[in-house]
């Protein structure tokens, strides 16, 4: 066990820290595996029933989650990366937007192993942010354009403050990255620019073609030449500041890179998403508010969903009016 004293102190220096065997494989991560099987099942199951017969070849039967989702997108070009998510997208929400609240996710949101470390950085009032994401990025030479987002393909310099709006800005937002696959420079692990946290916040644009989707990033010229890959195995966790800047690779391997990404702060503070829902995950002060149902939090999630529906809501605040946009 890392005392917290050096934690926090590599923390405060660096911007993140990567602490080693957090999770627990058959307490933490088997079951996401699981919950995530059915998921793709049901997925293929619904693609099938809407599809001609002959759109199928059936190759992917049998095979494991990620070769299976592989195969499953390169054959449907199926844009399935929301579908996978636990969160809702930044804009465009319909009541009928999909998103993946299950038991054995909320359980790993929830998992003591994980809250144990994040009340080192956060306190003993941790509330989930609702900025949480899984993302399951294909090969890049598998990834059909149709399917290609933030949650499937890379992701361009940024810092996580720049895309929530700025009454979260005071917010001590925590986030906290693990992957489900060993992740490697090849696969496309993380990558981040120590000690680039310092206020103030870097500029933003939102319309270099080269990303996907508008993605929010920083210009080439403000990102700081000192970058560290992280490659990560399952269980490790990354925590990092809500300013320090990070990407995420291209997954030049054969196979998924997989990955949780989620945000943790003090009870009673801005998430920086109104429209979200977050939830008590550990409370010492009062116990009884800790959410413990599944079916609620996937309540919230569909009432939230149900409310913004058709409604255009927008958590960016970047205007592309700087000339480092152009
Ligand atoms: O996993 C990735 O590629 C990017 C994740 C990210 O930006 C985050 O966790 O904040
Ligand atoms: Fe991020």
């Amino acid at each position: 066990m890392v005392p917290s004293t050096d934690l926090l102190q590599e923390f405060n220096e660096q911007g993140f820290v990567v602490v080693r065997g957090v999770l627990d494989e058959t307490l933490d991560l088997a079951p996401v595996r699981a919950e995530y099987e059915t998921v793709l099942d049901e997925l293929i199951r619904a693609w099938r029933a809407e599809s001609p017969q002959s759109a199928w070849s059936g190759m992917a039967d049998g095979l494991p989650f990620g070769p299976r989702l592989i195969q499953f997108v390169s054959e449907s070009r199926f844009s399935y990366g929301q579908h996978f998510d636990i969160s809702l997208p930044q804009k465009g929400i319909t009541d009928t937007t999909p998103i993946h609240c299950g038991p054995a996710v909320f359980n790993l949101l929830r998992s003591p192993r994980l809250l144990d470390w994040v009340e080192k950085f956060v306190g003993p009032e941790i509330y989930s942010n609702p900025v949480q994401h899984t993302r399951l990025k294909l090969p890049v030479d598998k990834l059909p354009p149709e399917a290609f987002n933030g949650l499937t393909g890379d992701i361009a310099w940024h810092q996580d403050q720049a895309v929530i709006v700025p009454e979260g800005d005071q917010t001590d937002i925590l986030t906290v990255w693990f992957p489900m696959n060993a992740t490697s420079v090849r696969n496309g692990c993380l990558s981040v620019a120590p000690r680039s946290h310092l206020p103030p916040m870097r500029l933003h644009c939102s319309n270099f073609k080269h990303t996907s989707k508008n993605q929010v990033c920083i210009p080439d010229a403000l990102v700081d030449p000192d970058q560290v890959p992280l490659p990560m195995n399952p269980g490790d966790v990354l925590f990092m500041h809500r300013r320090t800047l990070h990407r995420g690779l291209t997954n030049r391997s054969d196979e998924i890179r997989w990955s949780f990404d989620l945000r943790y702060q003090r009870i009673g503070d801005p998430t920086g998403r109104p429209w979200f829902p977050g939830f008590v995950a550990r409370s010492q002060r009062d116990p009884a508010s800790e959410l413990r149902s599944h079916e609620a939090w996937r309540h919230l999630w569909h009432e939230a969903r149900q409310r913004v529906a058709g409604h255009d809501v927008s958590f960016n605040r970047w205007d592309n009016a700087d000339p480092l946009c152009a």
